[in-house]
């Protein structure tokens, strides 16, 4: 009952070298032929596990024995995947949840204490934002929102007490960008640990712990599931002994935010193809953006991808392609967005992201409706503001349907 599945030498190739991010994303940690031949990794359903007799049981739940003992904790096929995202994000290890709050709030519950502060961006996905204004609000941890777009007001922000700095780039919904290995400089010499949501990107398009941040945190539910038929999430850590804490405190004890076998079979199957669907997926989402930009009613587009973004050059650095994410506002602002997503036909009007469908949304009223309208305004979210998930489609089609709701919004 090995804790970890063996990673050697299926990362290597036979010369020694370590193999590629999608050769990784497919085959990293299983062998096989240690498997009865099986091809795709069996599903361990159970939630309890078997003691040989009770000294090694009792080991186990002091912590002197590395097997598996209840799934809330660890399970053979949580862990095959876990070793795998660690690979794919260059983590030392990962611990994967029920969910993308599941992981983030594991993360919090354990770093943080009452007295301490967390320094968050001004834009968080709208969960997160209720998460940290008002829930650890109320156990004695303050928050504090800057710009980390700003790097004078970050340096600025470091107190004493700032115990993590948390923040997502591209933010959702406005894509507003961090530069994550300045920002860690900055958070590392005030002594915090630094938290960065990479589900817009995935470990393929950017890779946070190579640039400095402890923890890259992952809302599985989207583009590595990437089917929007689970919810999942994850953590990878540049540090397994921190790992170790959320694993036993966080996950174990605080929020019970345990993933499901099953879950973590289809994570993986979405897994295989990562790497071939982000690639579509930004492909497609330049040209909309592009497409959109190019419109009469659209008074701003935000996608990294376009020359004028305001951070073009730092998404160029930091991300290997722009992403499948794109928010716009049109000239005629809210009412103008709600006729545009009313007249889609193809695009769902739905919801969460990198799923292979088009999603449309309208954040204000949807996934970013936890911020009061003084906040939103605080914080950069435009109530005109629409953000499009571009899915796998044929891109001629997601266009013409665009297209069609863009002149139908103008009267
Ligand atoms: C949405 N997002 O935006 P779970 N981090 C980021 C996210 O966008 C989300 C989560 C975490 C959306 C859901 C409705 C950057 C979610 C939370 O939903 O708990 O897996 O992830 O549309």
């Amino acid at each position: 009952m090995e804790q970890d599945p063996s990673p050697e030498p299926l990362h290597l190739h036979a010369g020694g070298g370590r193999r590629g991010f999608s050769t990784r994303a497919i085959h990293f940690g299983y062998d096989p032929a240690q498997n009865q031949g099986a091809l795709v990794p069996p599903i361990y359903t159970s939630s309890t596990f078997a003691f040989p007799d009770t000294a090694y049981g009792s080991r186990c739940f002091a912590g002197e024995e590395r097997g598996y003992f209840y799934t809330r904790i660890s399970n053979p096929t949580l862990a095959l995947l876990e070793s795998r995202l660690a690979s794919l994000e260059e983590g030392a290890a990962a611990v994967v949840f029920g969910s993308g709050m599941g992981a983030i709030t594991s993360v919090l519950w354990t770093l943080l204490q009452p007295g301490d502060e967390v320094l968050a961006d001004l834009t968080l996905y709208g969960c997160t934002f209720a998460f940290l204004q008002h829930g650890l609000g109320r156990f004695g941890v303050a928050v504090r929102h800057v710009d980390m777009g700003d790097l004078e007001q970050v340096a600025q922000a470091m107190r004493p007490n700032t115990r993590a700095v948390y923040f997502e780039t591209p933010a959702n919904p406005n894509m507003r960008m961090a530069d994550i290995a300045a920002v860690a400089r900055l958070a590392h010499e005030a002594g915090a640990c630094v938290v960065v949501d990479n589900t817009y990107c995935t470990p393929y398009l950017q890779q946070p712990l190579t640039l400095g941040a402890d923890v890259s945190v992952h809302s599985m539910t989207k583009y590595l599931g990437g089917h929007g038929d689970l919810t999942a999430g994850a953590a990878v850590f540049a540090d397994g002994e921190l790992a170790q804490r959320v694993r036993l405190q966080g996950l174990k004890d605080m929020t019970g935010a345990v993933m499901s076998a099953q879950d973590a079979h289809l994570v993986m199957r979405g897994l295989k193809t990562l790497s071939l669907r982000m690639d579509r997926h930004c492909r497609s989402a330049q040209a909309i953006a592009e497409l959109l930009d190019a419109h009469a009613q659209t008074a701003v587009v935000h996608y990294p991808g376009l020359p004028d973004f305001p951070q073009h050059a730092l998404a160029r650095r930091q991300m290997k392609l722009s992403g499948g994410m794109v928010a716009f506002e049109l000239k005629g602002g809210l009412q103008a967005g709600v006729r545009f997503m009313d007249a889609l036909s193809l695009v769902t009007r739905a919801v969460s992201l990198g799923d292979a469908e088009t999603l449309a949304q309208h954040p204000a009223s949807m996934t970013h409706s936890t911020y009061t309208p003084e906040e939103r305004r605080a914080h950069g979210i435009d109530d005109g503001l629409v953000r499009l998930s571009i899915g796998l489609e044929d891109l001629a089609d997601i266009s013409v349907d665009i297209a069609q709701a863009l002149d139908r919004c103008a009267s």
